[in-house]
């Protein structure tokens, strides 16, 4: 028919690459941009189109590749509540990302064939609607040309929202499919996500003052821009607000993304990005390239970095919440918790556990299943170490966090407080705007520096390495990637070599995002942390 013939043409341009391989990964698909990259493209526009009709949703579509060079790109999905694609529906994405254009027609057809089984012939008359932007890449416009071309085959409705950060994008698909519902997210514009955080930061700040200004490095993406344009609605520090300095908000020059600056640099090379002029003591922090992503530090007296990564925000946020229930008088009522991954410090998990009394879940990497995890308890707060997450609030915790009466001006207030949370914190993903909001407004209402935040606990010193395999297919984990199952006999050497350190940790697993096998390792010293991740990485090698 008609629809099938205009697949079969539109995607003429853009044929699959002799030899490749593409898959839908941790983070959607993701390569150098010109490695196809188009032609996946085409096809996620398909498996879109697919994926709204058998949710009868809007279905939102990210074109970047976030933390990575500039040159690469990327896409991923984004399910109606705002979430992540379903997990069973990314071994669809990938058999449409891999069929050579004369079959892609069929595929398609397979596909929703496939997916809307018994309602077919209604269904397949449904329509679809997608959504979509993309970060700074200077990629970014031809690969929306390729995936309109597939959306205009399959004559899909879509909007195209132009530069975004990737929690945007995910606010407003959440916003658009709960409107009018009892669910509402908010106003669905890129104006309506400033104006709801705004209005939550104001409430929450009410009678407080931010010591000092935070410095923001935007890793010379997205962040920069959007972040220029949240100020806008944000009470300065005068005000009783905040005052925000950014740096890296070059994205005239998309080569610049990602380059000695970002969170990912800072975490993953422990210091400032050299373009930092920030002083000792001074509050800073780094997004990534599409602004999912956030860490703090700072530099002390002796010119010493210290990182405050996902697990310290996580803790953070967790402090200020579990206080403010009680306050409030609802603790009794709510179950909050913590979810990290094995990469958390060995100290955090302690401290969660041991001194804020809080249970800990773990599970594998990969944001989606953090989130699953933490949607089990009525507050959860999930944040990977190296600065991705968010906070949960369960229907039951919105309810009574609304609902309940104060007795008291301070009940009254510490209610007024968890319902700006609710508004502040971006529930549908993690979102480094957001998060930095939420941290800022904690250490206000603390007085902490980011010197006494970090005082909380101390971290575990450790290592993190990344090693070459054959076939890291071969390591198979369980225990959420605690433990090797395979290859047989590498755990019981790992935990031969754990057992020679005090506090000794480690753990192998193989990287979802890479072609490479890493190894944690952690220990009461920084000699014997990189003493053990040596040990292991030698046993996977
Ligand atoms: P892999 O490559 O699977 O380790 C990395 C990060 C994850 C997550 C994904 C997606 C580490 C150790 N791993 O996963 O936390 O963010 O990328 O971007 O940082």
């Amino acid at each position: 028919n008609d629809l099938l013939d205009a697949v079969t043409k539109n995607v003429e341009p853009y044929p699959i690459p002799e030899g490749r391989r593409y898959e839908y990964g941790t983070a959607g698909f993701r390569m150098k941009a010109n490695a196809g990259l188009d032609h996946v493209i085409y096809t996620v526009g398909l498996t879109a189109a697919a994926r709204s009709k058998k949710r009868n949703a809007t279905i939102g579509i990210m074109i970047t590749a976030s933390h990575n060079p500039a040159e690469d790109n990327g896409v991923k999905l984004v399910d109606p509540m705002g979430d992540m694609l379903e997990q069973s529906w990314e071994s669809y994405a990938t058999t449409l990302a891999n069929t050579p254009n004369d079959k892609l027609a069929k595929a398609y057809e397979n596909l929703v064939n496939e997916t809307l089984v018994d309602e077919i012939r209604q269904l397949h008359e449904r329509p679809a609607k997608v959504i979509f932007a993309r970060d700074t890449r200077a990629s970014g416009p031809y690969l929306v040309t390729a995936l309109k071309a597939a959306l205009d085959a399959v004559k899909v409705e879509y909007t195209d929202y132009g530069l975004l950060t990737t929690p945007q994008l995910h606010y407003i698909v959440r916003c658009i499919n709960t409107l009018n519902s009892p669910y509402a997210f908010g106003e669905p514009t890129e104006q309506g996500y400033y104006e709801k955080m705004a209005k939550a930061f104001k409430t929450l700040m009410y009678g407080r003052s931010i010591h000092g200004s935070v410095t923001v490095d935007c890793a010379n993406g997205v962040g920069g821009p959007k972040l220029k344009e949240m100020i806008k609605y944000l009470p300065s520090g005068k005000e009783g607000g905040i005052d925000i300095r950014i740096i890296n908000d070059d994205v005239v020059r998309p080569e610049s993304l990602n380059l000695d600056c970002g969170a990912d640099y800072v975490k993953t090379k422990q210091r400032a990005p050299p373009s930092s002029n920030a002083g000792p003591g001074d509050r800073c922090c780094s997004l990534d390239g599409d602004a999912d992503r956030i860490v703090y530090y700072y530099t002390d007296e002796s010119k010493t970095f210290h990182l405050l990564d996902g697990d310290r925000i996580a803790t953070l946020g967790a402090v200020f919440l579990a206080d403010m229930t009680r306050v409030a008088g609802i603790d009794s009522k709510l179950k909050i918790g913590i979810v990290q991954t094995a990469y958390a410090n060995g100290a955090a998990t302690e401290y969660v556990e041991k001194v804020l009394k809080l249970p800990v879940a773990v599970t594998p990497t990969g944001v989606k299943h953090l989130h699953h995890a933490a949607a089990r308890y009525d507050i959860g707060v999930y944040f990977e170490a190296n600065g991705h997450g968010t906070v949960l609030f369960s229907d039951n915790a919105i309810k009574v966090i609304k609902e309940s009466e104060p007795k008291s001006p301070g009940q009254k207030h510490a209610l007024d407080s968890l319902r700006a949370c609710i508004d502040l914190i971006n529930q549908a993903v993690g979102d480094a705007i957001s998060d930095m909001l939420f941290a800022e407004v904690v250490l206000a209402h603390k007085s902490w520096t980011l010197e006494n935040w970090r005082n909380t606990y101390i971290d575990l010193p450790n290592r993190l390495v990344r090693v070459e395999v054959r076939d890291r297919s071969i390591f198979k984990t369980t225990d959420a990637e605690r433990k090797l199952e395979s290859p047989k006999g590498a755990q019981d050497e790992i935990d031969k070599f754990c057992q020679m350190y005090v506090k000794g940790r480690a753990f192998a697993r193989a990287s979802g995002t890479e072609d490479a096998v890493r190894v944690y390792a952690e220990a009461h010293s920084k000699t014997e942390a990189e003493k053990l991740a040596g040990q292991v990485a030698e046993v996977v090698r």
